[in-house]
């Protein structure tokens, strides 16, 4: 139940918002349905003391009095905040690009949207792509819910709501906080904004949540199961129809609304080689239809070797930020598609998407493209492992990524972290993670990008043990990675250099033991390469990072705002040397499989 605060200068005021808490869970499969687009230009401003939420959280009819037109509004001596002088921010957008005034601003804003309402009958729910960290949310003045998670989306039926005439308002706050995940600092740039799609996304009454279809482990490549989970009642009939598999298959929905239904059939494999996918058709008898493009295939580990569809594979992969030239996080789908172009030229078959959840598209894009990928939560450096709070925050964003993709057969790893270090609720906080994954999920492998170290208590909880190191340009030299590996490889489970690298800066030349030129940038990867292959138990390598990408952390004269790391430059165009040294590698590499098939 929601508190309401005994004035705007109650130092809790926040707690008047803290439930409903939103997720993703009433509607996750929203890919291609009928919908009311709500992106554009909102109106918007900076709210750095929060006043909105001050006064919202004291006075439940705050949000219709701010929306009153502006004359009318100015008649009262304590309008503040007329809607007219507001600016106008573009949706999707971070608005340290939108407003480059405001390139470092952190802090409450607030967006706020008028629109029609749509013709009365179905249900709609309001669909958030993704809005970095908290988001509070009121149509039409009434207080719908609050999601915590940066990169993840979420959903509320508005239907009860709607109006001929709308305001939808939305107070996005982006602020560092101890108790968030990431918390007080990364290595990356903390943009703010609603930077993916809004929606009012149209479902029938009795509609279908969410969908979970693929191939399952150990049948030979020839059982599949699909899970849904509906709004319906008991009884009612779900159809999956495969037309090119010549599948139409049946279930009724049992309690919760859920429905399983397991068959037969031979699937060509998808693989990055052929990446084929099947038009699937998930029906309700009651009307709602869903369509979807899937790929079937299967990723284990057996022993220390990594299979997908039986074959050893080795993973050739990249790291990669989300982040475009003047748009931040906000990817258009031609921006993610060229960032996975740049990593099949660089000759990839996999793709690290670092460090949170990337746009949907790029999962649909991979499925395409051919790419396989590792998603993962920003439960990255320190985070406060022992409250509860936190657990529950990362557990929802994992949960929300899951869902979303996991009809993706181009995902074969959910990472649950990024360097971590701390006491035992550390590893409290990541076996849990893990175990939620699996649960989820248990046709894929879980991982976390662990740190340099012999013997890291997560090890028996993951699946697949990938490590981030950084001999020859931190520290030791770059050969050194050899004994690393060869220590991790007692864990007995397949290897991943899930980072490893030198910062150089583009145009910059010089000799190879001249730091941040490109040619030690070039020197350093040859020597690493060396010494990561001579290791038979690493099934991968993913060098960190693509493109360079603006962090505070770094302020020194070649870095200026910048990792300078990536294999191209901040322009995301100029190619520096080593992508060429890269690039090389993996066409070696085309051909390396270890052992055989078991
Ligand atoms: C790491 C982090 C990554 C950093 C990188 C670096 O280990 O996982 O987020 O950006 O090192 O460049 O130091």
């Amino acid at each position: 139940m929601t508190t309401r605060s005994a004035s705007p200068f109650d130092p809790d005021y926040r707690e008047a918002f803290r439930e409903p808490l939103l997720t993703a869970d009433s509607l996750i499969d929203v890919h291609g349905r009928p919908h009311i687009d709500l992106d554009g230009l909102w109106r918007f401003h900076i709210d750095p003391y929060d006043v909105h939420r001050r006064r919202a959280a004291f006075d439940p009819h705050y949000f219709e009095l701010l929306m009153k037109p502006e004359e009318e509004a100015l008649r009262d001596p304590g309008a503040d905040f007329p809607a007219g002088a507001w600016q106008t921010i573009k949706v999707p957008g971070c608005w340290n690009e939108e407003h480059p005034e405001l390139l470092y601003y952190e802090g409450p804003a607030l967006y706020v949207r008028e629109f029609d309402g749509p013709p009365t009958g179905p249900r709609y729910f309001l669909h958030v792509g993704a809005a970095n960290y908290e988001a509070t949310l009121w149509l039409n003045g009434t207080f719908l819910g609050r999601h915590e998670g940066g990169f993840t989306p979420f959903c509320v039926d508005a239907t009860p709501h709607l109006q001929p005439r709308n305001v939808l308002a939305i107070v996005v706050d982006n602020r560092r906080e101890a108790d968030r995940v990431p918390a007080l600092w990364c290595d990356w740039f903390n943009y703010g904004g609603v930077f993916r799609s809004v929606r009012l996304i149209e479902v029938p009454p009795s509609h279908i949540k969410r969908t979970f279809l693929r191939l399952l482990r150990g049948s030979g490549f020839r059982r599949l199961r699909l899970d849904v989970e509906t709004s319906a009642l008991e009884g009612e009939v779900v159809t999956l129809s495969v037309a090119a598999l010549g599948v139409r298959e049946r279930a009724a929905v049992v309690k919760r609304g859920m429905a399983s239904l397991e068959f037969t059939a031979e699937p060509s494999l998808w693989s990055p080689e052929s990446p084929h996918l099947y038009e699937v058709e998930v029906a309700l008898e009651s009307g709602d239809r869903l369509e979807d493009s899937v790929g079937f295939r299967e990723v284990r580990v057996q022993e220390d070797r990594l299979l997908l569809n039986g074959e050893p594979v080795f993973l050739r992969g990249v790291c990669a930020h989300e982040e475009f030239p003047g748009r931040g996080r906000a990817a258009r789908q031609e921006d993610t598609r060229r960032m996975l172009q740049a990593a099949l030229d660089l000759g990839c078959n996999f793709v690290r998407l670092a460090h949170y959840p990337h746009h949907e598209n790029a999962a649909r894009l991979a499925d395409k493209m051919g790419l396989l990928l590792w998603e993962e939560v920003p439960v990255y450096w320190h985070l406060a492992f022992a409250d509860p709070a936190v657990l529950a925050d990362a557990r929802n964003q994992l949960r929300e990524m899951i869902l979303r993709d996991r009809n993706r057969a181009s995902v074969i790893v959910w990472a649950v972290g990024n360097e971590t270090l701390g006491p035992g609720e550390r590893l409290t906080f990541l076996s849990e993670m893990a175990a939620s994954a699996r649960e989820l999920d248990p046709s894929r492998l879980v991982s976390a990008a662990l740190l340099p170290l012999p013997n890291d208590p997560l090890t028996p909880h993951l699946d697949l043990v990938s490590v981030n190191e950084y001999f020859g340009w931190y520290y030791g030299q770059a050969e050194q990675v050899q004994d690393l590996l060869k220590n991790l490889a007692s864990c007995g489970k397949p290897l991943l250099v899930s980072e490893f690298g030198a910062d150089c800066a583009a145009g910059l030349h010089g000799s190879a033991d001249e730091i941040r030129t490109e040619e030690s940038q070039c020197d350093f990867y040859r020597r690493q390469f060396a010494g990561i292959l001579s290791v038979p138990t690493v099934v991968g390598t993913s060098p960190w990072v693509l493109y360079d990408f603006r962090t505070p952390l770094r302020q020194n004269k070649y870095q200026r705002g910048y990792n300078r790391k990536g294999l191209i430059g901040d322009d995301h165009k100029s190619r520096k040397m080593a992508f060429e040294v890269v690039r090389e590698v993996y066409e070696g590499l085309r051909d390396r499989l270890r052992g055989d098939a078991g």
